[in-house]
């Protein structure tokens, strides 16, 4: 079962480390935007596996997906989805593993719709939501998440916001002069 969740080659460095985080997204056309959530992972050397998970097109898929991830060793979940955007919340539903939902814009009611939809969670299960198109910050918590109990990434997200910092403080110096 684990090679339906082999990352894509082409978005993840690690692809020979057992995966930490899991990227899902409702469609390949969510892509664009969710690739930016591998890319952080990527730079901050944190595992991750990428893959399609449709709740209402593979229900079955995401129930397989959802109950076997936390016995595979994954420790967070991303999931993005747009439209209804009912995917993050089925999952978190279905694992105890935190799940950062990505509303992402689709064609009409600019995202408003999946933010929505994927935010407003009645109690008992929670989804963290980030930003619609936000993938980059939904990367990042992950690793903020893992780097409570894995120092090395923890120490990774220290350095990723100082380098923020030293870029900001670069324009405010190149304003100046
Ligand atoms: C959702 O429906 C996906 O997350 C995607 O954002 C949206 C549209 O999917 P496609 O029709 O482009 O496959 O399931």
């Amino acid at each position: 079962e684990v090679s339906l969740y082999t990352p894509l080659p082409s978005t993840s460095g690690h692809s020979h480390l057992f995966p930490l985080v899991s990227i899902i997204m409702g469609s390949d056309s969510d892509l664009p935007v969710m690739r930016a959530a591998a890319e952080v992972l990527s730079a901050l050397s944190v595992p991750f596996e990428l893959t399609i998970v449709s709740a209402h097109r593979t229900p079955d898929r995401m129930v397989q997906f959802a109950k076997s991830a936390r016995g595979r060793g994954i420790r967070v979940i991303i999931a993005g989805a747009g439209g209804a955007a009912h995917l993050p919340g089925m999952v978190a539903a279905l694992t105890t593993l935190p799940v950062i939902g990505v509303p992402v814009k689709g064609s009409t009611l600019d995202g408003v719709d999946s933010l929505h939809s994927i935010v407003q969670m009645p109690r008992g299960i929670p989804v963290a939501t980030v930003a619609i198109n936000n993938a980059l910050n939904g990367g990042l918590l992950a690793a903020r998440i893992l780097g409570t109990g894995i120092p090395e990434i923890g120490d990774r997200v220290e350095a990723y916001m100082l380098q923020q910092k030293c870029e900001v403080e670069r324009k405010i110096d190149n304003l100046m002069t």
